[in-house]
């Protein structure tokens, strides 16, 4: 049960210079740093971790988002995926991200949970996204900026491996023993 998960303060969150407040909720948790670094992304890589297969979920987000503010939308849900994956692939290389390995137990739910909802209106408060930012998803594609909700985290134990392994190679994952572990080991 004891769990990996990548977490990336996007260049909303660094540019805000909100990257200790945020790194430091996740120490307070007892979740273990095991990686971290900063990286400016190409947008070959920034494709990688976005793919393609994200476009018809980003566009049923923005429609979600459009029908509850009587938004009548033009463009098929697949045309406005594609228009918001191409902002959201613009948005995460405009400036280097903090990159970073997250240990614990069930840390993949454990971190979800203290990041909160997608589009950062419906974040409740107490969650970084709630706390820390204000937009929708339907408003970030009407203004064609992006997704810019402070961080990414990975949604399930296997995508969790999967990105871990796209960010970082083993050398750059540390093994080291914390105080917290011994509340529970
Ligand atoms: P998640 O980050 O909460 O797991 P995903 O559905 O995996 O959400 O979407 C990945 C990212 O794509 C989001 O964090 C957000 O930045 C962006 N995004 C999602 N939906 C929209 C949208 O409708 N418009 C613009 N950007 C979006
Ligand atoms: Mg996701």
């Amino acid at each position: 049960m004891i769990e990996r998960t990548l977490v990336l303060l996007k260049p909303d969150a660094v540019q805000r210079a909100l990257v200790g407040e945020i790194i430091h909720r996740f120490e307070r948790a007892g979740l273990k740093i095991v990686g971290l670094k900063m990286i400016w992304v190409t947008e070959e890589f920034a494709r990688k971790h976005y793919p393609e297969d994200l476009i018809p979920i980003i566009g049923r987000k923005t429609l979600e988002d459009w029908k509850e503010l009587g938004i009548s939308a033009e463009e098929s849900p697949e045309e406005l995926g594609k228009r918001a994956h191409e902002d959201l692939i613009r948005f995460t290389t405009e400036a280097p991200v903090i990159a970073m390995v997250l240990e614990g137990v069930h840390a993949v739910k454990i971190v979800r949970k203290m990041v909160g909802h997608t589009s950062p209106h419906k974040a409740e408060p107490g969650t970084i996204r709630g706390d820390y930012s204000t937009i929708s998803m339907g408003y970030a594609t009407k203004r064609g900026f992006g997704g810019r909700n402070l961080i990414h985290a990975s949604g399930t134990p296997e995508e969790a491996e999967h990105e871990i392994e796209l960010w970082f190679s083993p050398n750059e994952i540390y093994d080291y023993p914390t105080v917290h572990e011994k509340h529970v080991k």
